[in-house]
C-alpha cells in the first residue's frame, strides 16, 4: 500500500519499436496493481489498442492519438500527411503538454504514472532526422519530469527479429539504427552527472533478454519507488 503523505512515483519506460516497452508496460501495472498501488498507465502517443491490450489496463489509459493534436500525429505516423519535421516534433511536445496538468493531479493525488515514451522519444526520433538536438529539447523543457527512466535497449537486428517492423513512418532498421544513437548520447548525459539531476534516474536494461527476466530486472528498479515519493515533482531540465 502507498504512503498517503507521499506522491505517487512518475515512471518513464523508453526505447525502440519492439524493444517490449508496452509488454513490460502492461507486466509492471498488473504487478503493482497486485501490491495495491494504485497506478495508471500514460502512452505518448496513444496506440490503436490491439486485443490483448483492451483486455488489460491499458484499455484504462487515455489515447492521446484521439486529442486534436493526437490526430494530427496519428495521421503523420500512418504517412497520411506530410508536415515539417519542427513541426511534427513541437506536436509531439504539444501533445505532453496537453496532458501534463492532468498527469501532476494523478501523481499528487498519491497514482503512480508508468508512462510508455516521453520527451526523450521526441528528443531521440527529431533529432536522429538531422534537426539540433538542443532545438528539440527545448519544448519540452520544465515538463513534469520523471523520478525514473527505464531505458530499455536492444538492438535494431534483435528487434527486427521479433516478428519486424510495422507500417508506420520510422518503423525501418536504419531509422531505429540512428534513434538509437541519439538515446545513447542521452543515456551518457544523464548518468555522467554533467547535467543536474533534474531530469530524474536513468537507468539502461538490456531488453534483447527473455520477456520475464527483464520484468524481474525491472521490478528491483521500480520497488524502491513502489511505495510514492516524498519530494516535489522535478520539472525536466530546469
Ligand atoms: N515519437 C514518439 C516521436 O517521434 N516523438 C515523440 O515525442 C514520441 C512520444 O512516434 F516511432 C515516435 C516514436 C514512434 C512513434 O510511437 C509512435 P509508438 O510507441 O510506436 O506508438
Ligand atoms: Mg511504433
Amino acid at each position: 500500500m502507498p504512503d498517503s503523505k507521499k506522491r505517487g512515483a512518475f515512471i518513464v519506460i523508453e526505447g525502440l519499436d519492439r524493444s517490449g516497452k508496452s509488454t513490460q508496460a502492461a507486466k509492471l501495472c498488473e504487478r503493482l496493481e497486485h501490491e495495491d498501488i494504485p497506478v495508471k498507465l500514460q502512452k505518448f502517443p496513444g496506440t490503436c489498442l490491439s486485443l490483448s491490450y483492451a483486455k488489460s489496463t491499458y484499455f484504462a489509459s487515455v489515447p492521446d492519438r484521439t486529442t486534436t493534436i493526437g490526430k494530427m500525429i496519428d495521421s503523420y505516423l500512418r504517412s497520411e500527411s506530410e508536415l515539417d519535421d519542427h513541426t511534427i516534433h513541437l506536436l509531439f511536445s504539444a501533445n505532453r503538454w496537453e496532458l501534463a496538468n492532468s498527469l501532476e493531479k494523478t501523481l499528487n493525488a498519491g497514482t503512480t504514472v508508468l508512462c510508455d515514451r516521453y520527451a526523450f522519444s521526441g528528443i531521440a526520433f527529431s533529432a536522429s532526422k538531422g534537426l539540433s538536438y538542443e532545438w528539440c529539447r527545448a519544448p519540452d523543457v520544465s515538463l513534469p519530469a520523471p523520478d525514473l527512466t527505464l531505458f530499455l535497449d536492444i538492438t535494431p537486428e534483435k528487434a527486427k527479429e521479433r516478428g519486424g517492423y510495422g507500417e508506420e513512418r520510422y518503423e525501418k532498421e536504419e531509422t531505429q539504427r540512428r534513434v538509437r544513437q541519439v538515446f545513447a548520447r542521452m543515456g551518457e548525459e544523464m548518468t555522467s552527472g554533467s547535467q543536474d539531476s533534474s531530469h530524474g534516474q536513468w537507468i539502461t536494461v538490456d531488453a534483447g533478454r527473455g520477456v520475464d527476466i527483464v520484468a524481474e530486472d525491472i521490478w528491483t528498479h521500480i520497488r524502491p519507488l513502489a511505495s510514492g515519493v516524498s519530494g516535489p515533482l522535478n520539472r525536466l531540465w530546469s
